[in-house]
């Protein structure tokens, strides 16, 4: 890893690219990640780097759907595993639900190596290699899943997540979390609840409010309106530009 000293100003922002590069050299991450990821880091950029209030409410809402779930799982990809492998592994133990590898770029070796990335960090139930069902109504390699996993869960947590296996996991009747820096993305748009939020944040942000809710067991999703969410977000980004001492 290119050393980062901890005073430069970018310091967070260059060590994700790190690890993204890092993640691409150890076969983990695949090059269109490191473009998903100047794309995610632009609109960072526009948010101001921080979470928004409106991202809050939708981690908070995403945090009682994840709890009052009957089967959740986790899904990984390439970007996820390089960024933030013990986060998810944390909320997968706080929530009882497995991860799963499931990649766009799909190669045998990649999902292996995935696998073996989070068993090193401490997972110790993680699904994908069975890849013995499919997601019906798409012709990538995402509707490669297991059965025991994403084919039967009843909530899927899946973050820079792809436009089409949201809207085919949707159809299917289930509820996706998704987590994706773009509020305008067709993912963002068919997800149940869209955390628009950078991965380290919003992972970090879950696992706080699945620890608080454990507690109290609200009832959170009742009023929550993702497409009005989504606008809220748009609306404190364009106020927050617009305040800004350009
Ligand atoms: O490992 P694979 O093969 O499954 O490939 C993973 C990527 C991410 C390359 C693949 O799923 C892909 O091409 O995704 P997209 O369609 O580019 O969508 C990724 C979304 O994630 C974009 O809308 C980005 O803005 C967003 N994003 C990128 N980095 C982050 C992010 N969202 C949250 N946190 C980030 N750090």
């Amino acid at each position: 890893m290119f050393r980062i000293p901890k005073t430069h100003p970018r310091y967070k922002s260059l060590m994700k690219r790190e690890k993204i590069v890092a993640g691409i050299e150890a076969g983990i991450t695949s090059k269109q990640g490191l473009i998903a990821h100047g794309r995610g880091e632009a609109f960072d950029y526009l948010i101001g780097e921080r979470t928004l209030p409106a991202a809050m409410r939708a981690t908070e809402a995403a945090a009682a759907l994840l709890l009052t779930a009957r089967k959740p799982v986790i899904s990984v990809n390439g970007n996820v595993a390089a960024l933030v492998p013990e986060k998810v592994i944390e909320l997968s133990e706080l929530l009882n639900a497995p991860l799963e590898v499931n990649i766009f770029y799909w190669t045998e070796a990649r999902v292996r190596k995935i696998k073996e990335h989070l068993e090193r960090h401490g997972a110790t139930n993680v699904l994908g290699a069975k890849a013995d069902a499919r997601i019906p109504g798409i012709e990538h390699a995402r509707a490669r899943v297991d059965y025991e996993g994403i084919y039967t869960a009843d909530v899927v947590l899946a973050p820079l997540e792809d436009g089409d296996r949201c809207k085919a996991l949707i159809a299917m009747g289930k509820k996706v979390v998704t987590i994706d820096l773009n509020p305008l993305s067709r993912t963002s748009k068919h997800a149940t609840v869209s955390i628009v939020d950078d991965i380290e944040r919003a992972v970090k942000n879950l696992i706080s409010m699945v620890k608080e809710q454990k507690k109290v067991k609200g009832a959170l999703l009742e009023d929550y309106d993702n497409e009005a969410n989504l606008k809220e977000v748009i609306n404190e980004i364009a106020e927050r530009l617009q305040d800004e001492d350009l």
